[in-house]
């Protein structure tokens, strides 16, 4: 028989699915319905591999529910704003909006290639009007509520990218993008008020079960909920009209451990002091330098600076504790000063080494350990308080229930709770992303753009010759009238954070009207996606924020959903090993070539050294383009070989040998599908199961059946696929028969969601009507999921002797004599009769000589 051929096989499937609209999902169609859901993209340029194990995953779940008589929504669009593209206008001199939507039609054309079930009706890119327009009514409509205000604020500031940075988008005191060292700034920002959402989010999480742990986990910690106590430090002498300063601890039961107190460096009293005091003023702006995020400043050398100031202990008269400006509190976090507990807190014990701090244990894991002196590690175990007065002897909990009640009934504090959750910052200095739709006038203030005059559309002619924000400088863009006054007004020159764009792209893929964000009950119909697929590195930012806003609009009634994601999953990448030259510089795959003494340059025979199998990056150089792939296997291959070798939560080694394997694995099903045609209908068409073969044949179909549904179910689709090969060997093993016939066309059907390009050409082939796609996922029948022969004991004295393979349910005569009939049985009882045999029906028999 002829090869399978992709290269034709794959284009002409994929236009009969688009000319039918086979894919499209229908609003009304009375179905079930099945909202299945890739990240979208960034429209960078090109699709790399993660792209592709990403959307084929995607894609076989889709495929399978539509099978399973779904009317699945598989939907695909570009999450199209942010900064790539700015830097492109900046570096080749093109316009952020024609490189955008050149990448997204050279990316559309690659998605295509590899025959996605996608119902591309419902396309979308965050930067076209018709969005951002609707994005910015949501806006409005979040502004009217209360959730969106503006306030000043210190921010992240990239000095590179010239903009404001999301803590999330600050790693290791580096910008995200530029990887410059970030700065702190005040500037007036626009927020979206996640923080009333805070207890709902966190709440929320227990219903999602289908999420994987530790992304719950990472959320719970994000929002980051504290119980502990707030209470008032007395000053012993006023300073600036202030008498004393709040602190937040989770740990109250150790306040007798306190050997100072902190104050942010930004605190009032710290700014109110520093006027004064030059030492300190440049203290708090060293300060400064450096993120605002909790983990950085975990990391950091702690750092402080006597005030000279004294606080009064709340519990013990005669105890003073001084106060320090600290590097380590945070402004934004509790009250912005803390009482230092070094013995307990790993943070406070540096920092009292540091500065010759008393450090006093009070919490001991055993009474023996009350005197033992805390070294160079804080002792944060459990145990019984010591040296602590009336608080000696109990627990932690209790000692924290003891102390708060004291400090309400004494007026000083009370039992609060605090939230590590900020405020989101959506404003950005950046003109490629959603215009706010704010006109600040003079008079009236922050005034709404009347929804009528949306959307506000970027102006086409920006320069990009210095850096900045470019809507800043255009000569009239900003330059409006007032809506309520009439004054001259000037239109808001930040743009929303990209991230608002994916809060809601999916509710706009289920509904999108022309005049409003989305149909309510439309929406409602598909929300939430059942199954949302992605990488874990969204498992904070986006997923929160899009919890958020979907909760939201639930708040001001636009919408009836609490999750937007009933079930996620997130893959593995695909990796490579990394390859370098002798001169250290990084080599692609393309450029290394296997000689006698290993890997050499192909170019110029230098020596490679082989590095670690890494997520496959530009930086390193070890990415493999999946379109020259694409061209020499097609798209079956690549996607079987997407979903063969690795469990899909882990890392994909991309190999040579691998998409070799499922080229051929393709070419073995096309064989069978092949010879069945040559072979003719007749020796197929009839009853399956006619010999013993044929019904172990059949069992071995039905228990693939069963087992690959229950594995594409879970997203186990290694698993799946480890089936299938289970189930071709054996048809490739059994001679021709209607059970072998049978075998191989319900084989098609199990494969069609993965491979379907050769799953439609051999359905055609076979003289099947309509097509693969839409055939319905082939009927388990249980009673052949059921072993249908035993294994049997035999025993002799009770001394196991033989193996027998009856059937089920043999009568016990039957058994006796299938035993006393065995060779070896017969060779042991040397002509005697058996004195008694015992039976135990579908188990043993046990033979009494
Ligand atoms: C005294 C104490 C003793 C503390 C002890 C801890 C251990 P979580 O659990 O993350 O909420 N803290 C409070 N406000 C802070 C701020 N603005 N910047 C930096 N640190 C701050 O952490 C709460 C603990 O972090 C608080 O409890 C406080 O230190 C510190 F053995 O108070 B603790
Ligand atoms: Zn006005």
């Amino acid at each position: 028989a002829a090869r399978f051929n992709p290269l034709e096989a794959d284009a002409h499937w994929q236009k009969v699915w688009e000319e039918r609209g086979t894919f499209h999902a229908s609003d009304a169609s009375g179905k079930p319905k099945a909202y299945i859901l890739e990240m979208f993209p960034y429209p960078s340029g090109r699709i790399h591999m993660g792209h592709v194990r990403n959307y084929t995953m995607g894609d076989v779940l889709a495929r399978y529910r539509r099978m399973n008589g779904f009317e699945v929504l598989h939907p695909m669009g570009w999450d199209a704003f942010g900064m790539p593209a700015e830097n492109a206008a900046m570096e080749k001199k093109v316009h952020p909006g024609a490189w955008t939507w050149d990448n997204i039609a050279a990316m559309r054309a690659q998605l295509k290639r590899i025959g996605f079930a996608l119902d591309w009706s419902r396309e979308l890119a965050t930067c076209d009007p018709a969005y951002y327009g609707q994005e910015q009514a949501l806006f409005l409509d979040l502004f009217e509520a209360g959730l969106v205000y503006r306030k000043q604020s210190e921010v992240n500031w990239d000095p590179v990218d010239m903009t404001v940075l999301a803590n999330e988008q600050v790693i290791d005191g580096r910008g995200w993008r530029s990887g410059a060292l970030v700065e702190r700034r005040k500037l007036s920002q626009w927020f979206l008020k996640i923080t009333d959402f805070a207890e709902e989010l966190l709440d929320g999480l227990g219903s999602l079960e289908d999420w994987p742990e530790k992304v719950r986990l990472m959320q719970e910690n994000w929002i980051g909920k504290s119980q502990g106590l707030r209470f008032r430090f007395a000053l012993t002498e006023p300073v600036a009209d202030q008498d004393g300063f709040e602190v937040f601890t989770t740990r109250p039961d150790t306040i007798f451990g306190a050997s100072f107190a902190a104050i942010a460096a930004d605190h009032p009293i710290a700014t109110a002091i520093a006027e004064n005091n030059p030492a300190l003023a440049a203290f708090i702006d060293e300060c400064k330098k450096g993120g605002t995020t909790a983990a950085e400043l975990e990391t950091a050398e702690k750092k402080g600076f006597d005030t000279g100031l004294r606080v009064q202990h709340p519990l013990d008269p005669n105890w003073t504790l001084p106060v320090y400006v600290a590097n380590f509190v945070l402004m934004e976090y509790g009250t912005g000063a803390v009482f230092g507990c070094p013995a307990h807190d790993q943070r406070d014990l540096d920092f009292a080494r540091k500065y010759g701090l008393p450090v006093t244990r009070v919490v001991a894991p055993s009474p023996e350990e009350a005197a033992e002196p805390i070294g160079t590690e804080a002792y944060t175990g459990p145990g019984r308080l010591v040296n602590s007065a009336f608080l000696d002897g109990l627990t932690a909990q209790d000692g924290i229930r003891e102390v708060i009640a004291r400090a309400e009934a004494g007026g000083w504090g009370e039992g609060t709770t605090v939230w590590r959750l900020r405020d989101w910052g959506v404003s950005r200095q950046r003109y490629w992303g959603t215009p706010i739709p704010i006109i600040h006038c003079e008079a009236c203030g922050a005034v709404p753009v009347p929804k009528d005059q949306l959307p506000v559309v970027l102006p086409e002619d920006v320069s990009f010759d210095i850096p900045g924000n470019p809507l800043d400088r255009h000569p009239t863009w900003s330059k409006v009238d007032c809506p309520t006054c009439g004054a001259a007004a000037r239109r808001e020159t930040d743009t929303l954070d990209t991230f608002v764009d994916s809060s809601w792209y999916f509710i706009r893929f289920a509904s999108q009207p022309a005049d409003q964000p989305f149909d309510r009950a439309v929406a409602e119909s598909w929300l939430p996606v059942d199954q949302y697929i992605g990488g874990v590195e969204h498992a904070i930012l986006h997923l929160l924020y899009a919890r958020f806003w979907t909760r939201a609009l639930k708040r001001i009634g636009r919408i009836d959903v609490d999750e937007p994601f009933q079930g996620l999953f997130t893959q593995g990448m695909v990796t490579h090993e990394t390859y370098k030259a002798p001169d250290g510089r990084w080599l692609s795959p393309g450029e290394v070539v296997q000689s006698d003494g290993g890997l050499i340059v192909e170019e110029s025979g230098e020596a490679v050294t082989v590095g670690r199998v890494e997520k496959m990056s530009k930086s390193k150089r070890n990415t493999v383009d999946p379109e020259p792939i694409l061209d020499q296997y097609g798209a079956d291959a690549v996607r079987w070989f997407m979903l063969s070798d690795s469990p899909p939560e882990r890392d994909l080694p991309w190999s040579e040998a691998g998409i070799e394997g499922s080229w051929r694995f393709v070419q073995r099903l096309w064989r069978l599908a092949s010879e069945l045609v040559e072979q003719g209908s007749s020796t197929w068409l009839g009853d399956t199961g006619a010999s013993e073969a044929d019904k172990a044949l059949d069992r071995k179909l039905h228990q693939t059946i069963a087992a690959v549904a229950a594995n594409v179910e879970s997203l186990s689709f290694n698993k799946a696929v480890a089936n299938i090969y289970e189930l071709a060997n054996a048809i490739e093993k059994a001679g021709p028969s209607p059970s072998r016939g049978q075998a191989i066309e319900s084989l098609l059907l199990l494969v069609a969601p993965m491979v379907p390009h050769l799953a439609e050409q051999a359905w055609t082939s076979l003289g099947r009507e309509g097509l693969i796609a839409d055939a319905a996922w082939p009927d388990v029948d249980p009673a052949l999921l059921v072993e249908d022969e035993v294994t049997i004991a035999v025993q002799v004295n009770g001394k196991l002797r033989d193996t027998l393979t009856a059937p089920k349910g043999a009568a016990k005569d039957a058994l006796e004599e299938m035993a006393l009939g065995s060779e070896k049985i017969v060779r042991l009882l040397e002509g005697k009769a058996p004195r008694k045999v015992i039976v135990v029906p579908d188990r043993l028999v046990n033979i009494v000589a």
